[in-house]
Protein backbone atom coordinates (compact mmCIF):
# COMPACT_ATOMS: atom_id res chain seq x y z
CA UNK A 1 0.00 0.00 0.00
CA UNK A 2 1.40 3.58 -1.19
CA UNK A 3 2.37 5.88 1.78
CA UNK A 4 -1.13 7.96 2.84
CA UNK A 5 0.44 10.54 5.11
CA UNK A 6 0.32 13.76 3.27
CA UNK A 7 -3.27 13.00 1.79
CA UNK A 8 -4.39 12.81 5.55
CA UNK A 9 -2.45 15.96 6.49
CA UNK A 10 -3.85 18.19 4.02
CA UNK A 11 -7.29 17.14 4.57
CA UNK A 12 -8.35 19.87 2.01
CA UNK A 13 -8.08 19.94 -2.27
CA UNK A 14 -9.45 21.37 -5.51
CA UNK A 15 -11.58 19.50 -8.23
CA UNK A 16 -11.95 21.11 -11.00
CA UNK A 17 -14.29 19.92 -14.04
CA UNK A 18 -13.52 21.27 -17.61
CA UNK A 19 -14.01 20.37 -20.92
CA UNK A 20 -15.69 20.63 -24.08
CA UNK A 21 -18.81 20.61 -22.57
CA UNK A 22 -17.91 23.85 -20.59
CA UNK A 23 -18.97 25.83 -23.96
CA UNK A 24 -22.39 24.83 -24.27
CA UNK A 25 -22.59 24.88 -20.40
CA UNK A 26 -25.92 23.48 -19.69
CA UNK A 27 -27.92 24.75 -22.60
CA UNK A 28 -28.26 22.77 -26.19
CA UNK A 29 -29.49 23.87 -29.44
CA UNK A 30 -31.50 26.91 -27.16
CA UNK A 31 -33.05 24.57 -24.01
CA UNK A 32 -31.70 23.74 -21.04
CA UNK A 33 -30.48 20.34 -20.76
CA UNK A 34 -31.90 17.66 -18.94
CA UNK A 35 -29.91 16.53 -16.97
CA UNK A 36 -28.53 19.10 -14.15
CA UNK A 37 -24.75 18.34 -14.49
CA UNK A 38 -23.42 20.34 -17.89
CA UNK A 39 -20.73 17.88 -18.29
CA UNK A 40 -22.99 15.51 -19.16
CA UNK A 41 -23.92 16.98 -22.22
CA UNK A 42 -23.66 14.19 -24.58
CA UNK A 43 -25.21 11.66 -22.93
CA UNK A 44 -27.86 13.82 -22.13
CA UNK A 45 -29.25 15.20 -25.44
CA UNK A 46 -27.77 11.78 -27.46
CA UNK A 47 -25.58 13.86 -29.59
CA UNK A 48 -24.53 12.25 -32.24
CA UNK A 49 -20.47 11.54 -31.62
CA UNK A 50 -19.29 13.17 -34.98
CA UNK A 51 -21.69 16.35 -33.75
CA UNK A 52 -20.58 16.12 -29.83
CA UNK A 53 -16.85 16.49 -31.46
CA UNK A 54 -17.66 19.08 -33.27
CA UNK A 55 -17.49 21.03 -29.72
CA UNK A 56 -13.38 20.63 -30.41
CA UNK A 57 -13.33 23.28 -32.81
CA UNK A 58 -15.05 26.07 -30.80
CA UNK A 59 -12.44 25.14 -27.38
CA UNK A 60 -10.53 28.25 -27.16
CA UNK A 61 -10.32 29.49 -23.84
CA UNK A 62 -8.05 32.12 -23.81
CA UNK A 63 -7.51 33.45 -20.50
CA UNK A 64 -6.77 30.41 -19.08
CA UNK A 65 -3.76 30.65 -16.92
CA UNK A 66 -2.81 27.53 -14.84
CA UNK A 67 -0.78 29.91 -12.08
CA UNK A 68 -4.16 31.75 -11.66
CA UNK A 69 -5.55 28.32 -10.92
CA UNK A 70 -3.12 26.75 -8.39
CA UNK A 71 -2.52 30.19 -6.54
CA UNK A 72 -6.76 30.42 -6.42
CA UNK A 73 -6.71 27.08 -4.67
CA UNK A 74 -3.13 27.42 -2.76
CA UNK A 75 -4.75 31.34 -1.23
CA UNK A 76 -8.09 29.00 -0.32
CA UNK A 77 -6.00 26.80 1.55
CA UNK A 78 -5.98 23.63 -0.41
CA UNK A 79 -3.17 21.78 -0.41
CA UNK A 80 -3.71 18.88 -3.72
CA UNK A 81 -5.51 19.73 -6.87
CA UNK A 82 -7.10 17.41 -8.89
CA UNK A 83 -8.28 17.97 -12.86
CA UNK A 84 -10.88 16.13 -15.50
CA UNK A 85 -7.90 14.69 -17.62
CA UNK A 86 -10.73 12.47 -19.35
CA UNK A 87 -14.01 12.80 -18.25
CA UNK A 88 -16.86 10.43 -19.38
CA UNK A 89 -16.96 11.90 -23.40
CA UNK A 90 -13.43 10.88 -23.88
CA UNK A 91 -11.86 14.17 -24.67
CA UNK A 92 -8.25 15.16 -23.03
CA UNK A 93 -6.54 17.52 -21.50
CA UNK A 94 -3.34 16.71 -22.61
CA UNK A 95 -1.39 15.88 -25.89
CA UNK A 96 -1.92 12.09 -26.01
CA UNK A 97 -0.62 9.90 -27.89
CA UNK A 98 -3.74 7.39 -27.79
CA UNK A 99 -6.20 9.06 -29.41
CA UNK A 100 -5.96 12.19 -31.27
CA UNK A 101 -9.47 13.84 -29.51
CA UNK A 102 -7.02 15.74 -27.69
CA UNK A 103 -6.43 19.36 -26.68
CA UNK A 104 -3.84 19.82 -28.67
CA UNK A 105 -4.57 18.04 -31.77
CA UNK A 106 -8.23 18.59 -31.79
CA UNK A 107 -8.87 22.50 -30.52
CA UNK A 108 -7.62 26.05 -31.89
CA UNK A 109 -6.13 26.08 -28.23
CA UNK A 110 -3.08 23.63 -28.81
CA UNK A 111 -1.68 23.79 -25.45
CA UNK A 112 -1.20 21.30 -23.20
CA UNK A 113 -3.06 22.28 -20.04
CA UNK A 114 -2.34 19.08 -17.87
CA UNK A 115 1.41 20.36 -18.69
CA UNK A 116 1.14 23.86 -17.63
CA UNK A 117 -0.41 23.15 -14.49
CA UNK A 118 1.96 20.57 -13.46
CA UNK A 119 4.05 23.36 -13.74
CA UNK A 120 2.09 25.31 -11.44
CA UNK A 121 1.82 22.79 -9.37
CA UNK A 122 5.47 22.22 -8.45
CA UNK A 123 5.73 26.64 -8.30
CA UNK A 124 2.79 26.48 -5.71
CA UNK A 125 3.69 23.27 -3.56
CA UNK A 126 0.47 22.03 -4.50
CA UNK A 127 0.25 18.17 -4.76
CA UNK A 128 -1.69 17.19 -8.53
CA UNK A 129 -4.09 14.37 -9.10
CA UNK A 130 -5.82 13.54 -12.49
CA UNK A 131 -9.90 12.28 -12.40
CA UNK A 132 -10.00 9.75 -15.22
CA UNK A 133 -13.36 8.34 -16.32
CA UNK A 134 -11.95 5.23 -16.20
CA UNK A 135 -15.28 3.00 -17.03
CA UNK A 136 -17.35 5.60 -19.19
CA UNK A 137 -16.27 6.96 -22.43
CA UNK A 138 -18.77 7.57 -24.72
CA UNK A 139 -16.39 8.38 -27.69
CA UNK A 140 -16.91 5.15 -29.65
CA UNK A 141 -13.76 3.66 -28.69
CA UNK A 142 -15.50 0.25 -26.44
CA UNK A 143 -16.02 1.99 -23.33
CA UNK A 144 -19.38 2.01 -21.70
CA UNK A 145 -21.85 4.45 -22.35
CA UNK A 146 -25.00 5.65 -20.80
CA UNK A 147 -27.78 3.70 -21.53
CA UNK A 148 -30.78 4.79 -20.83
CA UNK A 149 -33.97 3.52 -22.86
CA UNK A 150 -36.31 6.28 -21.75
CA UNK A 151 -34.27 9.27 -23.02
CA UNK A 152 -34.67 10.64 -26.08
CA UNK A 153 -32.48 13.49 -27.36
CA UNK A 154 -33.10 17.08 -28.98
CA UNK A 155 -34.25 14.97 -32.45
CA UNK A 156 -36.60 13.15 -30.14
CA UNK A 157 -34.82 9.41 -30.51
CA UNK A 158 -33.04 7.53 -28.96
CA UNK A 159 -29.50 7.87 -30.41
CA UNK A 160 -28.39 4.18 -31.76
CA UNK A 161 -24.86 4.91 -30.97
CA UNK A 162 -25.10 4.61 -27.29
CA UNK A 163 -25.36 1.16 -26.86
CA UNK A 164 -23.24 -0.88 -23.89
CA UNK A 165 -20.38 -2.35 -25.52
CA UNK A 166 -19.78 -6.38 -25.57
CA UNK A 167 -16.83 -7.38 -22.99
CA UNK A 168 -14.28 -8.03 -26.65
CA UNK A 169 -15.23 -3.88 -27.06
CA UNK A 170 -14.52 -2.61 -23.40
CA UNK A 171 -11.33 -4.94 -23.51
CA UNK A 172 -10.06 -3.08 -26.55
CA UNK A 173 -10.92 0.28 -25.19
CA UNK A 174 -9.05 -0.75 -22.14
CA UNK A 175 -5.91 -1.82 -23.55
CA UNK A 176 -5.73 0.69 -26.15
CA UNK A 177 -6.72 3.60 -24.93
CA UNK A 178 -7.63 3.50 -20.79
CA UNK A 179 -4.21 1.75 -19.95
CA UNK A 180 -2.11 3.76 -22.33
CA UNK A 181 -2.57 7.01 -21.27
CA UNK A 182 -2.56 6.07 -17.71
CA UNK A 183 0.75 5.42 -17.55
CA UNK A 184 1.36 7.97 -20.12
CA UNK A 185 0.06 10.38 -17.42
CA UNK A 186 2.06 9.45 -14.78
CA UNK A 187 4.89 9.71 -17.45
CA UNK A 188 4.37 12.78 -18.63
CA UNK A 189 3.18 14.37 -15.82
CA UNK A 190 4.50 12.04 -12.29
CA UNK A 191 0.53 12.76 -10.69
CA UNK A 192 0.62 12.27 -6.62
CA UNK A 193 -3.37 10.41 -6.89
CA UNK A 194 -5.68 9.36 -9.23
CA UNK A 195 -9.28 9.57 -8.43
CA UNK A 196 -11.20 7.08 -10.60
CA UNK A 197 -15.15 7.33 -11.40
CA UNK A 198 -18.00 4.63 -10.93
CA UNK A 199 -21.00 3.66 -9.33
CA UNK A 200 -24.19 1.14 -10.14
CA UNK A 201 -24.13 -2.46 -11.26
CA UNK A 202 -23.34 -1.30 -14.74
CA UNK A 203 -19.67 -0.40 -13.82
CA UNK A 204 -19.28 -3.44 -12.30
CA UNK A 205 -19.65 -5.65 -15.40
CA UNK A 206 -16.57 -3.88 -16.55
CA UNK A 207 -14.71 -2.97 -13.70
CA UNK A 208 -14.03 -6.68 -12.73
CA UNK A 209 -11.85 -7.57 -9.68
CA UNK A 210 -9.32 -8.70 -12.42
CA UNK A 211 -9.71 -5.41 -14.39
CA UNK A 212 -9.00 -3.61 -10.98
CA UNK A 213 -6.05 -5.46 -10.07
CA UNK A 214 -4.85 -4.77 -13.45
CA UNK A 215 -4.88 -0.98 -13.49
CA UNK A 216 -3.67 -0.80 -9.99
CA UNK A 217 -0.80 -2.88 -10.53
CA UNK A 218 -0.05 -0.84 -13.45
CA UNK A 219 -0.28 2.21 -11.82
CA UNK A 220 2.11 0.68 -9.07
CA UNK A 221 4.61 -0.44 -11.23
CA UNK A 222 5.69 3.02 -13.33
CA UNK A 223 4.84 4.94 -9.67
CA UNK A 224 5.79 4.45 -6.01
CA UNK A 225 3.63 6.97 -4.42
CA UNK A 226 0.70 7.70 -6.68
CA UNK A 227 -2.36 6.66 -4.38
CA UNK A 228 -5.52 5.29 -6.13
CA UNK A 229 -9.55 5.75 -5.08
CA UNK A 230 -12.43 3.46 -4.42
CA UNK A 231 -14.36 4.42 -7.24
CA UNK A 232 -12.31 2.20 -9.40
CA UNK A 233 -15.22 0.24 -8.55
CA UNK A 234 -17.87 2.18 -5.88
CA UNK A 235 -19.76 -1.01 -5.47
CA UNK A 236 -16.64 -3.40 -4.38
CA UNK A 237 -13.39 -1.77 -4.39
CA UNK A 238 -10.32 -3.78 -3.86
CA UNK A 239 -8.59 -3.92 -0.99
CA UNK A 240 -5.69 -2.33 -2.68
CA UNK A 241 -7.28 0.91 -3.19
CA UNK A 242 -5.04 3.95 -0.93
CA UNK A 243 -8.52 5.90 0.00
CA UNK A 244 -12.25 5.87 0.22
CA UNK A 245 -14.27 8.23 -2.09
CA UNK A 246 -17.81 9.18 -0.85
CA UNK A 247 -20.38 9.70 -3.54
CA UNK A 248 -20.74 13.24 -4.68
CA UNK A 249 -21.63 15.24 -2.02
CA UNK A 250 -22.00 12.93 0.84
CA UNK A 251 -21.28 13.77 3.99
CA UNK A 252 -21.07 10.84 6.10
CA UNK A 253 -21.42 10.77 9.82
CA UNK A 254 -18.65 7.96 11.16
CA UNK A 255 -15.11 6.97 10.63
CA UNK A 256 -13.41 4.50 8.25
CA UNK A 257 -10.45 2.72 8.37
CA UNK A 258 -8.59 4.10 5.20
CA UNK A 259 -8.78 7.37 4.43
CA UNK A 260 -11.36 8.99 2.61
CA UNK A 261 -12.68 12.28 1.19
CA UNK A 262 -15.78 14.05 0.11
CA UNK A 263 -15.91 15.33 -3.46
CA UNK A 264 -18.47 18.64 -3.37
CA UNK A 265 -19.60 21.11 -5.61
CA UNK A 266 -20.12 24.68 -4.45
CA UNK A 267 -23.21 24.86 -6.82
CA UNK A 268 -25.10 21.85 -7.81
CA UNK A 269 -23.41 21.15 -11.42
CA UNK A 270 -19.63 19.68 -12.11
CA UNK A 271 -18.91 21.82 -14.81
CA UNK A 272 -19.59 25.65 -15.47
CA UNK A 273 -23.62 25.43 -16.13
CA UNK A 274 -24.84 29.07 -17.43
CA UNK A 275 -28.14 28.18 -15.41
CA UNK A 276 -27.17 27.10 -12.33
CA UNK A 277 -27.45 29.81 -9.93
CA UNK A 278 -27.62 27.33 -6.28
CA UNK A 279 -24.47 28.82 -5.25
CA UNK A 280 -23.50 27.29 -0.88
CA UNK A 281 -23.01 29.77 1.48
CA UNK A 282 -19.19 29.62 2.54
CA UNK A 283 -20.15 29.06 5.86
CA UNK A 284 -21.75 25.96 5.02
CA UNK A 285 -18.48 24.72 2.49
CA UNK A 286 -16.11 25.19 5.81
CA UNK A 287 -18.80 23.33 7.79
CA UNK A 288 -18.33 20.21 5.09
CA UNK A 289 -14.39 20.35 5.68
CA UNK A 290 -14.86 20.58 9.04
CA UNK A 291 -17.09 18.04 10.08
CA UNK A 292 -15.25 15.84 7.35
CA UNK A 293 -12.20 16.85 9.55
CA UNK A 294 -14.12 15.86 13.00
CA UNK A 295 -14.41 12.39 11.25
CA UNK A 296 -10.87 11.87 9.65
CA UNK A 297 -12.02 12.55 5.90
CA UNK A 298 -10.89 14.84 3.35
CA UNK A 299 -12.67 17.38 1.23
CA UNK A 300 -12.04 17.88 -2.02
CA UNK A 301 -14.34 21.42 -3.45
CA UNK A 302 -14.81 21.60 -7.33
CA UNK A 303 -14.82 24.61 -9.25
CA UNK A 304 -15.90 24.55 -12.94
CA UNK A 305 -14.20 27.25 -15.11
CA UNK A 306 -16.35 29.21 -17.39
CA UNK A 307 -15.54 28.81 -21.38
CA UNK A 308 -13.02 31.23 -21.46
CA UNK A 309 -10.95 29.97 -18.50
CA UNK A 310 -11.54 32.05 -15.61
CA UNK A 311 -13.49 31.02 -12.51
CA UNK A 312 -16.89 32.68 -11.84
CA UNK A 313 -16.90 35.57 -9.25
CA UNK A 314 -19.55 34.01 -7.10
CA UNK A 315 -16.64 30.62 -6.94
CA UNK A 316 -13.82 33.52 -6.59
CA UNK A 317 -15.74 34.85 -3.32
CA UNK A 318 -16.20 31.81 -1.37
CA UNK A 319 -12.77 30.19 -1.99
CA UNK A 320 -11.33 33.56 -0.47
CA UNK A 321 -13.68 33.91 2.21
CA UNK A 322 -12.59 29.91 3.01
CA UNK A 323 -8.79 31.11 2.79
CA UNK A 324 -9.51 33.73 5.20
CA UNK A 325 -10.94 31.13 7.91
CA UNK A 326 -7.97 28.91 7.13
CA UNK A 327 -5.71 31.65 7.25
CA UNK A 328 -5.93 32.36 10.78
CA UNK A 329 -7.95 28.85 12.16
CA UNK A 330 -6.15 26.11 9.36
CA UNK A 331 -4.07 24.55 12.19
CA UNK A 332 -7.44 23.13 13.48
CA UNK A 333 -7.65 21.25 9.75
CA UNK A 334 -4.06 20.44 8.66
CA UNK A 335 -2.65 17.41 10.53
CA UNK A 336 -5.86 16.38 12.83
CA UNK A 337 -7.26 13.47 13.42
CA UNK A 338 -10.85 12.03 14.06
CA UNK A 339 -12.40 12.93 17.40
CA UNK A 340 -12.46 10.93 19.75
CA UNK A 341 -14.49 12.34 22.12
CA UNK A 342 -18.52 12.17 21.83
CA UNK A 343 -20.67 13.95 19.67
CA UNK A 344 -21.06 17.29 20.93
CA UNK A 345 -23.89 19.77 21.02
CA UNK A 346 -21.89 22.76 20.36
CA UNK A 347 -20.07 21.59 16.70
CA UNK A 348 -17.34 19.69 15.72
CA UNK A 349 -14.41 18.38 17.06
CA UNK A 350 -11.03 17.76 15.70
CA UNK A 351 -7.69 16.79 17.80
CA UNK A 352 -3.85 15.97 17.52
CA UNK A 353 -1.55 14.06 19.71
CA UNK A 354 1.26 15.58 20.46
CA UNK A 355 3.98 14.54 22.48
CA UNK A 356 3.54 16.29 25.55
CA UNK A 357 -0.61 16.45 25.73
CA UNK A 358 -3.65 16.19 23.31
CA UNK A 359 -5.06 19.30 21.18
CA UNK A 360 -8.76 19.48 21.48
CA UNK A 361 -10.06 22.02 18.57
CA UNK A 362 -13.84 22.99 19.70
CA UNK A 363 -15.20 24.18 16.39
CA UNK A 364 -18.41 26.27 17.68
CA UNK A 365 -21.36 26.67 15.88
CA UNK A 366 -24.32 26.42 18.08
CA UNK A 367 -23.29 28.30 21.22
CA UNK A 368 -24.55 31.59 23.03
CA UNK A 369 -21.62 34.02 23.74
CA UNK A 370 -20.95 34.95 27.61
CA UNK A 371 -22.26 31.44 28.27
CA UNK A 372 -20.74 27.91 29.57
CA UNK A 373 -20.13 24.81 27.49
CA UNK A 374 -19.25 21.53 28.44
CA UNK A 375 -17.17 19.16 26.38
CA UNK A 376 -17.71 15.76 27.31
CA UNK A 377 -15.28 13.42 27.51
CA UNK A 378 -11.88 15.57 28.06
CA UNK A 379 -10.48 13.82 30.83
CA UNK A 380 -7.55 15.91 32.04
CA UNK A 381 -5.08 17.10 35.19
CA UNK A 382 -4.76 20.28 33.65
CA UNK A 383 -6.02 22.34 30.72
CA UNK A 384 -5.07 26.00 28.71
CA UNK A 385 -7.49 26.99 26.30
CA UNK A 386 -7.45 30.27 23.76
CA UNK A 387 -9.86 31.50 21.33
CA UNK A 388 -7.55 30.39 17.98
CA UNK A 389 -8.13 33.60 15.80
CA UNK A 390 -7.62 36.03 18.70
CA UNK A 391 -5.34 34.42 21.15
CA UNK A 392 -8.32 35.15 24.05
CA UNK A 393 -7.92 32.87 26.95
CA UNK A 394 -10.96 31.47 27.55
CA UNK A 395 -11.55 30.17 31.32
CA UNK A 396 -12.11 26.29 32.23
CA UNK A 397 -12.89 24.28 34.65
CA UNK A 398 -11.96 20.24 35.16
CA UNK A 399 -15.48 18.48 36.12
CA UNK A 400 -16.25 14.68 36.03
CA UNK A 401 -16.87 13.19 32.99
CA UNK A 402 -15.68 16.62 30.88
CA UNK A 403 -14.28 20.25 31.07
CA UNK A 404 -16.35 23.30 31.03
CA UNK A 405 -15.68 26.30 29.36
CA UNK A 406 -17.00 29.72 29.71
CA UNK A 407 -17.28 31.27 26.14
CA UNK A 408 -15.97 34.98 25.80
CA UNK A 409 -18.67 37.49 24.73
CA UNK A 410 -16.70 38.95 22.32
CA UNK A 411 -16.36 35.29 20.00
CA UNK A 412 -19.86 37.01 18.85
CA UNK A 413 -17.68 39.34 16.87
CA UNK A 414 -16.00 36.31 15.12
CA UNK A 415 -17.28 33.55 12.24
CA UNK A 416 -17.26 30.33 13.19
CA UNK A 417 -14.84 30.70 15.99
CA UNK A 418 -12.35 27.39 16.87
CA UNK A 419 -11.19 27.15 20.62
CA UNK A 420 -8.03 25.09 21.27
CA UNK A 421 -8.24 23.06 23.94
CA UNK A 422 -4.74 21.74 25.39
CA UNK A 423 -5.03 18.91 27.64
CA UNK A 424 -2.50 17.65 29.94
CA UNK A 425 -3.14 14.10 31.90
CA UNK A 426 -0.40 15.82 35.00
CA UNK A 427 -0.47 18.92 36.64
CA UNK A 428 3.12 19.66 36.22
CA UNK A 429 3.74 19.24 32.27
CA UNK A 430 3.11 22.81 31.56
CA UNK A 431 6.02 24.46 30.76
O1 LIG B 1 -20.87 11.43 -13.69
C1 LIG B 1 -19.88 11.98 -12.88
C2 LIG B 1 -20.08 13.46 -12.70
O2 LIG B 1 -20.11 14.09 -13.94
C3 LIG B 1 -18.94 13.99 -11.87
O3 LIG B 1 -17.71 13.80 -12.51
C4 LIG B 1 -18.93 13.29 -10.53
C5 LIG B 1 -17.82 13.71 -9.60
O4 LIG B 1 -17.89 12.91 -8.44
N1 LIG B 1 -18.80 11.83 -10.73
C6 LIG B 1 -19.83 11.25 -11.56
C7 LIG B 1 -21.12 11.11 -10.84
O5 LIG B 1 -20.94 10.60 -9.57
Amino acid sequence: MTDTTWFNADRFGMFIHWGLYTKPAGVWKGKKIARNYSEWLQASEQIPRQEYRRLADEFNPSHFDADAWISEARSAGMRYFLITAKHHDGFCLWPTKFSDYNVVDATPFKRDILGELATACRKYGIKLGFYYSHWMDWDGTGGDVWYDEDRTGCEGAHCSEYQHPSQGEFESYWQNKCLPQIRELIQNYDPRFFWFDSWGKDSSTYMTTARQEELISLIRTHSKECLINSRINFESPSDNCDYLSMMDNCFPDRTFSKPWETSGTLNHSWAYHQLDFNWKPTEQLIKYLVGNASLGGNYQLNVGPMPDGRFEAAAIRRLREIGCWMDVNGESIYGTAASTLPTQSFGKVTMRKEKTHTTFYLHLWDISPDADIFVEGIEAKRVEAHVLESGQPVKTTITAGGIRLSIPKDIAGLNMPVIKVESYQSCGDLS
